[in-house]
């Protein structure tokens, strides 16, 4: 059985991180061990979360695992509270990746055009430098913007995706990059990806017009057990862009409480 390490907060209410994680990599066949780097009431979706950082303990938690030779196959890293914690994350990722662990990074910091509430410029600098880390690295427009500074635009076309693509694959080192969240023409979403092979991709399915919350960690998780399936990274994407617009399409009620994605995980088993 595949042993994955999830790196990113515990939000108690609000399906979005670790309570979407685990579910998904269970059913997925693979063991998911988890990394909580804060515990919120609720994701930020909601108004004034209660926020405890574990920031000290990720560096304990590292320690401990490595004097009783526990090890993983793929760590994957999403949103975090704030920028010490992704500083803090930074050695981790680099020992694990030392260690043969596939590093998947999820540079979950925005959407939209904009950075999540709490978030600000040093916290998309030291997400830079985890992306450093990535074997994968997985951002949406929005976060694929930010990491190469260049602008930010609803509709991208394909010259403009390939070129981030492209930026991304240099600038960060990974082998390959996944762009999600990609609005085609004709009422159309998907991603646009490359890998350092020089291959491009990309996938566009019609779009269900609702706006939910989590979808970026859903897409990320389902990713990550596409890939120890031994699915390649366009395979694996497609799977986890069907699984995402699924749960959208069953999700009844758009609320801060992210999609329906319980009823849709025997789609996962393999
Ligand atoms: O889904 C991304 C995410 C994860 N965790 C927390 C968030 C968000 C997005 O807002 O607030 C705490």
């Amino acid at each position: 059985m595949k042993s994955v390490l999830s790196i990113q907060d515990l939000s108690c209410v609000g399906r979005c991180s670790l309570t979407v994680a685990l579910p998904v990599l269970s059913a997925m066949g693979c063991r998911c061990s988890v990394l909580p780097t804060a515990v919120l009431s609720t994701h930020t979706g909601f108004p004034n979360p209660e926020v405890v950082p574990l920031t000290e303990q990720i560096s304990a938690f590292h320690d401990h695992w490595d004097s009783v030779g526990i090890r993983f196959d793929a760590v994957t890293t999403g949103y975090m509270a704030n920028a010490a914690q992704a500083e803090e994350v930074l050695p981790l990722l680099h020992d694990y990746k030392a260690q043969g662990s596939t590093v998947i990074v999820d540079p979950a910091m925005g959407d939209h055009g904009k950075l999540y509430r709490r978030l600000d410029q040093n916290h998309v600098s030291a997400m830079a430098k985890l992306c450093r880390e990535a074997d994968i690295l997985l951002p949406n427009v929005t976060e694929a913007a930010l990491l190469t500074g260049m602008p930010y635009r609803e509709d991208m076309d394909d010259a403009c995706l390939q070129m981030l693509a492209e930026v991304l694959l240099q600038t960060y080192g990974a082998h390959a990059v996944v762009i999600t969240g990609v609005t085609g023409k004709d009422g159309t979403i998907g991603f646009y990806g490359g890998n350092d092979r020089g291959d491009l991709f990309s996938y566009q399915t019609p779009v269900v017009p609702r706006q939910c919350h989590g979808t970026g960690d859903l897409y990320t998780a389902v990713f990550t057990g596409g890939l120890m399936r031994g699915l390649s990274e366009y395979d694996s994407s497609v799977l986890a862009a069907d699984f995402v617009r699924r749960c959208v399409a069953g999700t009844l009620e758009v609320s801060p409480h992210g999609v329906d994605f319980e009823s849709q995980l025997s789609y996962l088993f393999a």
